[in-house]
């Protein structure tokens, strides 16, 4: 219900203002279907960018320019799968017999809100740094059966159990080099430092109390810290861009509590066309590969925890996905308005292999703002 109300307020945003930019129809070289004027992406400064909100270190910035930006991103996990294939609660509770878990997650969302700023050091090389807030909020059932057993940590009858967790975010520092800005070809080359500020002893409710040490996916932090190296290679056609991005993101240490999580490899394409002057629209292609978690949380090896919550053991960690997205990107040559890019992606996973069994993901939503100063 809360996406669908976010979705009617962007596209009453966007309907809002459609009339006014095609009145005056500002510059006539982007408007669509007109073929004979190849039109020519000069600017890296992220101008009406036609990048989709999802990849971040597409373009740098000219010498003194800075630009901030809000995003707002909620993903949603829905039932479980082992490997690809969707399991039920059932099964999760019987599917080994020396490890037969107590509980089943059921669904999961994480809401978070990032702040980044960039800043045009030369006309080559911008700085970005990003943080944020994330919120996590889990549900998870047991078998009827299992009601009001001893070391269980449930409202009294019920067969769920809900819990959040929330706290800051880890903090990355990238630096951006532009390695080709010729023509209609752009190739931007990034190193970004994960530096472990976000929260890794976020509490909430578990079933060993109402304020216990939360599993390693309702945690905020890695309390690692980390290498994410990045390149992006754009070509635009007139109207139309076509862009790749590929990047990882590198655990360098076990964290104070002893675990460290899997390293993630990324790689992404999509194409993006202008259709109107004011707004481009994109398809997105994305595949992530997560590895497992290396040590573990001694508070979460607990002999009670591994028999009973999938979310507290491991092996239950890393996997491949692929999503597919699709998104809008709004950028008004006006007054004020220009220097506002208003940007959101919804995507969906088409394939999943996730190690031990998963919550499955089920959409995640990003909405973004970027100021240019
Ligand atoms: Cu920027």
């Amino acid at each position: 219900m809360k996406q669908t109300g976010i979705i009617y307020l962007v596209l009453l945003f966007l309907t809002s203002f459609s009339g006014r930019a095609q009145e005056n129809g500002t510059d006539p070289s982007l408007q669509a279907g007109s073929p004979k004027k190849p039109h020519v992406v000069t600017c890296v400064c992220g101008d009406g960018t036609q990048t989709p909100l999802g990849v971040m270190t597409d373009h740098i910035h000219p010498k003194g320019e800075w630009m901030v930006s809000y995003t707002y991103m909620n993903m949603a996990m829905k039932g479980n799968y082992m490997g690809d294939t969707r399991v039920s609660d059932d099964f999760i509770y019987k599917f080994k017999t020396d490890l037969a878990y107590m509980m089943a997650p059921e669904t999961m969302t994480m809401q978070m809100h990032m702040g980044m700023v960039m800043y045009g050091l030369t006309d080559k090389i911008t700085l970005m740094v990003m943080g944020g807030f994330e919120t996590f909020s889990m549900t998870m059932n047991i078998p009827p059966d299992m009601v009001g057993m001893p070391h269980m940590n449930m409202d009294s009858g019920s067969t769920s159990m809900k819990s959040t967790s929330s706290g800051f975010t880890d903090t990355k520092i990238y630096g951006l080099y532009s390695f080709l800005n010729k023509g209609s070809n752009r190739l931007v080359a990034s190193l970004g430092l994960n530096l472990p500020t976000g929260a890794i002893r976020a509490k909430g409710k578990t079933m060993l109390g109402d304020n216990a040490q939360m599993p390693y996916d309702m945690q905020p932090g890695t309390g690692s810290f980390g290498l994410a190296p990045d390149l992006t290679y754009i070509h635009q056609f007139g109207l139309l861009a076509l862009g790749a991005d590929l990047g990882a993101d590198i655990k360098l240490n076990k964290n104070t509590i002893g675990y460290k999580l899997g390293n993630v490899y990324h790689i992404t394409a999509w194409a993006n066309y202008k259709f109107l002057p004011f707004l481009s629209g994109s398809v997105r292609g994305e595949g992530i590969l997560t590895g497992n978690i290396t040590g573990s949380d001694p508070e979460l090896a607990d002999p009670y925890f591994p028999t009973s919550d999938p979310t507290t053991v491991t092996e239950n960690y890393g996997g491949k996905v692929v999503n597919l997205y699709a998104g809008l990107n709004f950028h008004v040559k006006q007054p004020v308005l220009k220097n506002f890019t208003l940007l959101v992606e919804y995507g969906m996973p088409v394939y999943q292999y996730l190690n031990g069994i998963q919550m499955a993901s089920k959409f995640n939503l990003i909405l973004g703002l970027q100021y240019k100063i």
